[in-house]
């Protein structure tokens, strides 16, 4: 990979020759050239910046050195290539492992190190139109640095060290914070049992000396989640995070009838399209019929990050006691595919009172994803129409 960097100071970028990343330059995996923005300067005093028009605190790095720096870093480019441009600064989109991702795919990557209150910004409109590049203005977060060099530094060791050959260790790439959305968990190392000079004895958590792996990872799990719930709580909220074993299936509260209402629509919209049909009740339900609804029915909600994503309800059948009613089965359209509709129905199942013979459940004739989880479920479709038009029951003995 190709690294340019143009800065007013050079010398900021010299840890890049320590460690890894120098190594990773040595062994010709990365070409790392920096050039310094006053040797594109032409006047006496290799001025680089000036005051704004329109009034205001500080100085503007002015367009005319920053076009000959890039127009210099590109024409070194052999066959038309072009590098992508980066711009470091606290009105980016963020830097993100997502972002180092994507970044560590370029062939050549450029930075314009910005000072001050930044660049003049024509040089962003001629480096896109004039030059041909793809222009990314990057923030590392929320605060503000004195210039972009120091950001260069923490992008280029985010890029670098994903690229083949870099780390020695590919496995320790995966197993990351940031990589699935959670943070790490703990890590210990010899001695098992320390004590510090104060002369308090620490030991490293007992599961880990167990041999036991899957109560390790059960347990690495849980801390990553509780890091995370208590570091990040924000990360939590993002579905990358979520797998079914993290949620906890709880009651339905009248409260929820609001949330339950808005959910049910949402879900029940594909069945309405699949069946051709809007005359679905879970479509139409006011707020008052789903709280109703919780009345008439035991439910039950999961919430991820305080956003109810998930219910289920069930109850035992008016006429016939030995069958349990399940319905109203539905998980949240970015959450499906992960196991959590299976882990509400098999809640409902189990919540069944001791005299149930079988569990009875209804959907659209033509709703075939319902039908085929029902039918992995163990459910069996019942000839004829079901008990709503349009729809047919399933029956699942039980055992
Ligand atoms: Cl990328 N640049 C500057 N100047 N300040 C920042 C930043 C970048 N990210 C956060 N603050």
């Amino acid at each position: 990979m190709i690294l340019d960097v143009v800065s007013i100071f050079p010398d900021y970028l010299a840890p890049l020759d320590l460690s890894l990343i120098g190594k990773a330059r040595r062994d010709g995996l990365i070409d790392l050239r920096v050039h310094d923005l006053r040797d594109f300067t032409h006047d006496r005093h290799h001025s680089v910046d000036d005051t704004p028009y329109g009034g205001g605190a500080g100085m503007v790095m002015k367009p005319q050195p920053w076009a000959e720096a890039l127009a210099h870093v590109v024409a070194s480019g052999a066959g038309g290539a072009r590098p992508r441009l980066i711009v470091p600064g606290p009105g980016g989109v963020p830097f993100t492992q997502a972002l180092a991702r994507e970044l560590a795919e370029e062939p050549w990557l450029a930075f314009a190190c910005g000072r001050y209150e930044g660049i003049d910004e024509r040089v962003y409109e001629y480096a896109a139109q004039d030059l041909g590049l793809q222009v990314s203005v990057v923030s590392l977060g929320d605060y503000v640095l004195n210039g972009g060099e120091v950001a260069v530094l923490a992008m280029v060791e985010a890029v670098a060290r994903l690229l083949p050959g870099v780390i020695g260790n590919a496995e320790s790439l995966v197993e990351e914070s940031h990589e699935d959305g959670l943070l790490e968990y703990p890590v210990y190392t010899k001695p098992a049992s320390w004590e510090s000079s104060a002369g308090v004895t620490r030991a490293v958590p007992p599961v880990l000396l167990s041999g036991d792996h899957g109560a390790i990872a059960a347990w690495r799990h849980q801390q990553r989640l509780e890091r995370t719930a208590a570091r990040r709580p924000d990360l939590l909220h993002s579905s990358a995070a979520l797998t079914v074993d993290d949620l906890a299936i709880t009651s339905a509260r009248p409260a929820d009838a609001a949330e339950l209402t808005t959910l049910q629509r949402a879900c029940w919209v594909g069945e309405a399209r699949a069946n051709d049909t809007h005359d679905i009740p879970p479509l139409l339900e006011s707020v008052d019929e789903v709280a109703r609804g919780l009345q008439e029915w035991q439910t039950w909600v999961v919430r991820a990050g305080g956003r109810l994503v998930g219910s289920v309800r069930a109850r035992s059948h008016p006429d016939h006691p030995a069958v349990w009613q399940i319905g109203r089965l539905m998980v949240a359209p970015d959450l499906q595919g992960r196991g959590l509709g299976r882990a509400l129905l098999a809640h409902a199942e189990a919540q069944a009172p001791s005299g149930t013979a079988a569990y009875w459940l209804n959907t659209g004739t033509r709703s075939e994803r319902n039908l085929r989880t029902y039918r992995k479920a163990g459910y069996r479709v019942q000839p004829g129409e079901g008990t709503f038009a349009g729809t047919v029951d399933l029956l699942k003995r039980r055992r």
